[in-house]
């Protein structure tokens, strides 16, 4: 059988734009598993890093005469209008390939895309690695679909079926299959010019933050043994070169004792590799002991979950954070030479100006390396997205799901407004004196040269090539 595993072209503007279109994880994973299992007919097309159109996937499955199509992609909301149009291509073309799509969005929205779209032939809700080996053993031996846990499908009378849920893997049972990747040099970080991989410690998270689905997903935190891996990073950096890793964790700081035990041993073996995580900002105040052994084990960049200025705001979010733990935490971090990259939600529905502006000036005084603003996004397998009625939605179309449009419908305000005095004050934050002294007075050079191309390649994306699409008129308002 032969095997293809497509991610999608989904771009939009935000990390991508400093880390380039990484790795695939979910596909190298599920090309892992398979491999293992002794299949070997498997091509993986990464889309998005070659910038494909479906019309060329398509071409190229066609091509290679493909029996089956896993089709995902990391923004697994905003990039499903893609994957269904792949989905229509290739079947077009070809009508003996199958074609299975998964991730969260497809999780909880199965029956929708059932509904909507005849050429999906399955679906897999939670995770990839086992469901795949057992989807094609399932084929291979032509036993019934319904024994596949995680699998939706149609019968023979087009009734979808859900068959029972996949049990949680044990981690440490799978590995990715990094061998698929056709050219490391297609994984440069554009910020750090050093070849870089997305990699995954653990699933999950104990918290649960209202806006936030990955820790109902996951069910249930979960991690890998730390000297495996470790292995991986090894592996990696020698075979292939690999010196930055993502981290794709939600929460690898969840047990503290496996926290350091992990970093301990990527310290000792002296890898001369950069690590940039997602962490809490409570985690960071608990370590704050423990941030040199942070930095000697390569930790460069940590993503913030700051989410607000506001303590009102972070209650309703069930952050369980405090605004004063925010502030400690960025302090903490610049202490020990580690970049902070800090996340904020904006764009509800009860924004004011005055509201916004008493947090841009809270949030310039905490002074992170770099600030991220997301658009509120109610997902609707979140708590707060279950919460949000219909009409509350100004933009139903997915492909604009994507943290950088606004969504919900403003009280107070209008999108213009908001987009013009958000990118004001980005603007004005990461190019003022202050910014640039936090940058000329950096000690450890690999995260200010990092900086510096960070703060070029947003002022290009984010800027230059932004104005150069407004109307004179537009430009005129601006400049005003
Ligand atoms: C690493 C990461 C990034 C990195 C790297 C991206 C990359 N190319 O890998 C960077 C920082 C660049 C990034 C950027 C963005 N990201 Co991001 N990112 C993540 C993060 C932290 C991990 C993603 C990951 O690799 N997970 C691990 C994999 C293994 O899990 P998985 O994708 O769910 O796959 C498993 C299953 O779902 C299933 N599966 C998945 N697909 C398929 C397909 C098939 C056929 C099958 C059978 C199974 C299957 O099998 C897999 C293994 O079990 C998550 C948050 C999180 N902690 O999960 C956010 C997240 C995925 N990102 C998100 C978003 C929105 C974005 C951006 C759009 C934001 C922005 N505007 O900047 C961009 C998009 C960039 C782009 N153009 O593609 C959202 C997606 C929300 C949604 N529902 O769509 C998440 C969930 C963050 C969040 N909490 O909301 N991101
Ligand atoms: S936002 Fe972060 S801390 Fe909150 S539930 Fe999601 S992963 Fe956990």
């Amino acid at each position: 059988m032969k095997i293809a595993l497509v991610n999608v072209n989904f771009r939009t503007s935000g990390a991508e734009q400093l880390l380039g279109y990484m790795t695939p994880l979910p596909l190298l994973l599920i090309g892992g598993a398979l491999i293992n299992r002794g299949y070997k007919h498997i091509q993986l097309f990464d889309a998005a890093n070659r910038n494909y159109d479906n019309d060329k996937v398509a071409q190229l499955i066609d091509d290679g005469r493909f029996d089956i199509v896993f089709i995902s992609n990391m923004a697994s909301t905003a990039s499903l209008p893609l994957m269904l149009d792949l989905a229509v291509k290739i079947k077009t073309k070809r009508n003996v390939s199958k074609i299975v799509i998964g991730g969260v969005h497809a999780t909880y929205h199965y029956e929708e895309i059932m509904n909507s779209c005849d050429f999906v032939d399955f679906i897999c809700r939670g995770e990839g690695e086992a469901f795949c080996v057992n989807l094609i053993d399932t084929i291979n031996n032509n036993i019934s679909l319904s024994d596949v846990p995680g699998l939706v499908w149609r019968n023979n009378d087009g009734v979808i079926i859900k068959n029972i849920d996949s049990k949680l893997i044990d981690l440490n049972d799978y590995s990715a299959g990094w061998e698929l990747i056709e050219d490391w040099d297609w994984y440069v970080s554009p910020m750090s010019n050093e070849r870089a991989a997305v990699v995954q410690f653990s699933r999950g998270c104990p918290f649960s933050c209202s806006f936030c689905g990955q820790w109902d997903f996951w069910k249930a935190w979960r991690h890998k043994n730390y000297n495996r891996f470790v292995d991986e990073l090894e592996y990696l950096k020698n075979k292939y070169n690999v010196t930055c890793f993502v981290f794709a964790d939600e929460n690898p700081q969840s047990n503290s004792e496996i926290w350091y035990s992990l970093l301990e041993e990527i310290k000792n073996r002296n890898l001369g590799i950069h690590l940039i995580l997602n962490l809490r900002v409570s985690d960071i105040i608990r370590d704050k002991n423990y941030l040199p052994l942070y930095k000697s084990a390569g930790v460069a960049m940590v993503d913030l979950g700051v989410e607000s200025a506001s303590q009102n705001r972070l209650d309703i979010l069930n952050k369980k954070t405090t605004v004063d733990q925010n502030k400690e935490a960025i302090a903490l971090l610049r202490a020990n030479d580690i970049v902070s990259i800090v996340q904020t939600i904006i764009g509800f529905s009860d924004e004011t100006i005055e509201g916004l502006d008493a947090s841009f000036r809270l949030l310039e005084s905490w002074q992170p390396d770099i600030l991220h603003f997301y658009h509120a996004t109610p997902f609707r397998w979140t708590d707060y997205g279950k919460k949000i009625a219909n009409n509350m939605i100004v933009q139903n179309d997915y492909r604009y799901w994507d943290y950088k449009h606004q969504i919900l419908k403003l009280d107070n305000i209008s999108n213009e407004t908001l987009s013009l005095f958000l990118a004001k004050f980005l603007f004005e934050y990461h190019f003022s004196s202050s910014s640039f002294y936090r940058l000329a007075e950096m000690s450890d050079s690999y995260n200010q040269n990092s900086l510096i191309n960070a703060y070029f390649l947003n002022y290009k994306y984010n800027y230059i090539e932004k104005f150069k699409k407004l109307t004179p008129l537009q430009r005129q308002k601006l400049k005003a």
